[in-house]
């Protein structure tokens, strides 16, 4: 029988009043049950909700050093569960368990640095004009923080967004996605076990429709932190428009890599393996258009083109497997109707372009990494994002021009240039409009201490993790300190 997992509230693990469940599967063998979830509704928020606002009034007047030390006993004790979480984690969605783990890691990053704000959350002294009288900004925290979070990093991204929210001392309410509720179930456990107090993180397991939309309606949510599609991003901003809600919002790419003439073939090739095909394409940073100069054109797409053919295909606990299955199968019949858009509209498909049957891939979502070459800019493939194996390669003809057809997109999360020319890769730094920047390496890999969003259609402004997370689920407030004893006007007595 498969364990049934409950909803998260008030510290206590409670059943949805639904009483209705949901199953989650494993992509790479869909006749394992993961687990089963509970398929919560707009009741079982209220009462997260309502816990969240209880536990408020405390948990902001705990010392954020003390609520720091909280946080540094979960990234411990992830520490030692790593190998559990990261086999867990490959069970429902499927990257391979050294992707896992890096997941995993990622989680216990954040949590470690992130716990530094404790004794930091740095406000500013600076002196008044007027005599005898003291000034200073201090953050203060918000309220209830709802996050809904997404499959493809499902525990590292519910922690970039838990973990700074709980050290600014606001409380929580998250919805995991649910194709991967067991990540998240695991990392509150971790918290509930490291002493997170009653009620300062609830989750509430369910769909968009049953969960996220009354959670981000909900008129006792403060902040709604998410991190999924435009469309539904959109969809998000709408909702907390009414009541000036702050929203923070990581949405969509669709990240470039160029490789210039005096570039390193063989590193950009093993870039490119890792920025297109890991997580089997399904990262927001995926490196899903490489644009490569013409002098290098051929050779590079032919190093590529055989390393792409060697990626073995397979279940991510398998260690000799480089690429996991599609999360599931709407993901899976999305990749597949891309690959055909993208041979209608004259795409040269190099390699890939199917679906992986017989034997054990019958169960599963499995698809073969899949490689385009000769595209233009107006192809519907080079345009949208896919969330797949699936990538791009198109030619240029100078930097400026490699330039231009990065900056030429509906988002601004991530590119990179492979290049040994430092000229233009200072250029390049300056000149491509996105959120995150490499050079000499793929898209994809950003540390928890530098800030992570992107630019256009990818964000609204905000940044995830570094110390930039704070200004989300925090507000400034300045506090002026008169002690003349006598009433001084600013901006009228001299
Ligand atoms: C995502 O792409 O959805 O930078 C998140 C990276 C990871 C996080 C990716 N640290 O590739």
């Amino acid at each position: 029988m498969p364990e049934v997992y409950k909803n998260y509230i008030n510290g206590e693990w409670v059943a949805s009043k639904t009483g209705q469940t949901f199953e989650n599967r494993n992509p790479a063998n869909t006749d394992e049950i993961v687990g089963v979830f509970q398929k919560s509704d707009k009741n079982d928020v209220e009462t997260a909700v309502q816990a969240a606002q209880d536990a408020y009034k405390k948990w902001r007047l705990v010392p954020a050093p003390k609520r720091a030390e909280i946080l540094y006993r979960v990234a411990q004790l992830l520490v030692e569960r790593k190998e559990k979480f990261a086999n867990d984690m490959t069970r429902e969605m499927g990257k391979v368990l050294n992707e896992t783990r890096g997941d995993v890691q990622e989680a216990i990053d954040i949590s470690y640095f992130t716990a530094g704000e404790g004794r930091r959350l740095h406000g500013q002294t600076t002196p008044s004009e007027l005599r005898n009288k003291f000034q200073m900004s201090i953050r203060q925290p918000l309220g209830v923080c709802a996050m809904i979070t997404p499959w493809n990093f499902p525990m590292a991204i519910p922690s970039w967004k838990m973990i700074p929210a709980l050290v600014c001392g606001n409380t929580v309410v998250i919805k995991p996605a649910t194709d991967t509720p067991l990540s998240v179930v695991n990392f509150i456990k971790t918290m509930e076990e490291a002493g997170m107090p009653k009620g300062v993180v609830n989750m509430v397991t369910g769909t968009g429709s049953g969960v996220g939309d009354p959670l981000m309606h909900h008129p006792a949510i403060k902040v709604v932190s998410f991190t999924g599609s435009s469309e539904i991003g959109q969809v998000v901003s709408k909702a907390c428009a009414p009541d000036f809600k702050h929203c923070s919002l990581e949405m969509g790419g669709k990240n470039a890599m160029m490789v210039m003439p005096s570039a390193k073939l063989e590193l950009a090739v093993d870039g490119a393996l890792w920025g297109a095909f890991g997580t089997t394409g399904q990262r927001c940073t995926a490196t899903s258009r490489i644009i490569v100069h013409k002098d290098v054109y051929k050779p590079f797409l032919d190093k590529f083109v055989e390393r792409v053919k060697k990626l073995r295909v397979g279940n991510g606990l398998d260690p000799n497997v480089d690429m996991g299955p599609a999360v599931n199968q709407s993901q899976l019949e999305n990749d597949l109707r891309y690959i055909e858009i993208g041979k209608k509209d004259g795409g040269k498909l190099l390699y890939g372009g199917e679906r992986l049957t017989g034997g054990a891939y019958d169960k599963g979502f499995f698809l073969m990494p899949t490689v385009f070459a000769d595209i233009t800019q107006k192809m519907t493939i080079w345009r949208e994002e896919i969330f797949g194996p699936v990538v791009s390669v198109a030619m240029c003809d100078s930097l400026e021009n490699a330039i231009e057809m990065a900056n030429d997109s509906l988002y601004g999360l991530s590119a990179s240039i492979y290049t040994q020319d430092i000229n233009e890769a200072f250029v390049a730094m300056r000149d491509v409009y996105t959120g995150i920047f490499y050079v000499n390496s793929p898209t994809i890999g950003a540390e928890v201490h530098l800030p992570f969003g992107g630019t256009k259609a990818t964000g609204n402004g905000h940044r995830e993790a570094g110390h930039q997370a704070l200004d989300v689920f925090s507000e400034w407030k300045s506090i002026y300190v008169d002690f003349s004893g006598t009433l001084q006007r600013a901006q009228i007595d001299a």
